[in-house]
Parts: structure tokens; sequence; C-alpha cells
């Protein structure tokens, strides 16, 4: 079974297909996008990537061709064949999709970040699009960042909100703290400001 993943690697629903696809071992090509109409043309649904390319179907969403892989080719499952853990696994599965992609949002259009960002999509581009592609990613992309909060908070307050890595020994914070208030320290959400944007209000990798 061959199948191509049109969208870009830089977008974390793209990256997921294409994690799932190799842990599946199935053969895939990727394609990306040129310009801004390539997204509508590829799925004119939601105009948004990742579509994948499949035995003549199109499915998209990464959480639904996630699903339909497991359909086509159950072995190795992405989730667990019990239901209980599977669905355990499903609300990680969106809790990552939902949240998550939001620091990522945040880490690439902070101002410190932003330019680097705008030259890896840019790369992709048509060489004539390129001195105007950077005022409109940061404008519409960072823009959606920007809504949603976090990308509005400082790089470094971002990080610190990161979960430890395993190189990273928990921080003591005196005798009685807890592993979890030593290493990451409880942070009042509220005072982030940001409101959850919806789905829809989604335009970037
Ligand atoms: N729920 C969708 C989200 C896909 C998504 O938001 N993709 C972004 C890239 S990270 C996109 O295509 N944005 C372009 C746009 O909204 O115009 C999924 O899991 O595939």
């Amino acid at each position: 079974m061959k199948a191509t993943l049109y969208g870009s690697r830089l977008s974390p629903f793209v990256e997921k297909v294409a994690r799932a696809l190799q842990l599946k071992r199935i053969d895939f090509s990727v394609v990306d996008p040129r310009g801004p109409n390539d997204l509508k043309k590829w799925n004119p649904t939601t105009g948004k990537m990742p579509v994948l390319d499949i035995g003549g179907e199109k499915p998209f969403d990464s959480t639904l061709i996630l699903r339909r892989l497991d359909e086509l080719v159950a072995d190795p499952p992405l989730v667990s064949r019990d239901p209980e853990i599977a669905a355990k696994q499903h609300f990680l599965e969106d809790w990552s999709d939902e949240s998550l992609y939001w620091y990522v949002m945040a880490l690439r259009w902070n101002p410190a970040n932003s330019k680097a960002t705008i030259a890896q999509i840019a790369e992709f581009m048509p060489a004539p699009l390129r001195p105007v592609i950077g005022v409109v990613l940061n404008w519409q992309i960072g823009g959606q960042a920007r809504a949603q909060g976090l990308a509005r908070l400082p790089l470094g307050t971002v990080l610190d909100d990161q979960p430890p890595t395993r190189a990273e020994p928990p921080r003591r914070a005196g005798g009685c703290a807890s592993r979890r208030s030593a290493a990451r320290p409880r942070r009042d959400r509220r005072r982030r400001g940001a409101a959850r944007a919806p789905r829809a209000a989604r335009a970037a990798p």
C-alpha cells in the first residue's frame, strides 16, 4: 500500500499522520503546499492540512485519518484494543491536539522565533510570493497565536510552563513539596487571559 500525504511536516497534525504511517510501515510521500490555494484544492471541506490519499480515498483531519488507518491496516494498532483504554487514549490525543498545539504556536510565533518560522515556511513558496509571505503569515497565523493568548506571554514564561524533560531532574523546592510542584510550579492559568480558540480558528503550522 502506498500513500500520499498532503501538507507540510511543520504542521504538528501533518507530522502526527506521518508518524502513524511510519509506525504502520505504510510507504508514503509528502507533497508540501506551494501557496494558500493548495489547501483549499486538497481539502475543499475545511481547507486544512493534512489530507491523505490512500487507496483512492482522501480522508482529512489527523484524528479521522488515524482512525481510518487503523481500519485499513490493523497492525500495529494505534490505540488499544481494549475499548476503555482506547477511550482514554482518545482523550489524550484530543488534549494534545487542542492544548499542546498552542504551545508550538506560541514558541514559533514569539518575536524571538518568528523570523525563523517565516523562513521555514517561505522555503516551500514560489520565489515571487516570498517577499510578502512574511507579512501575511505574521499577521494571519501569528495573529491567531496571539489571539489565543499563549503567544502574548514572554518566551521565558512559556518555556517555564513546559513539563520537565527527563534530562532535567526536578528542582527541589523545600522538604515537603511534591515532585510535581517542585518541578513545575503551578500557575494561575487565568492570569494568562488565554481563551481557547475554537478548532476552526487555526490557520497554521
Ligand atoms: N483538527 C485538524 C487541525 C488541522 C489544522 O489546524 N491544520 C492547520 C495547520 S497546523 C492548517 O491547515 N491551517 C491552515 C488554515 O487554517 O488555513 C487536524 O487534526 O487535522
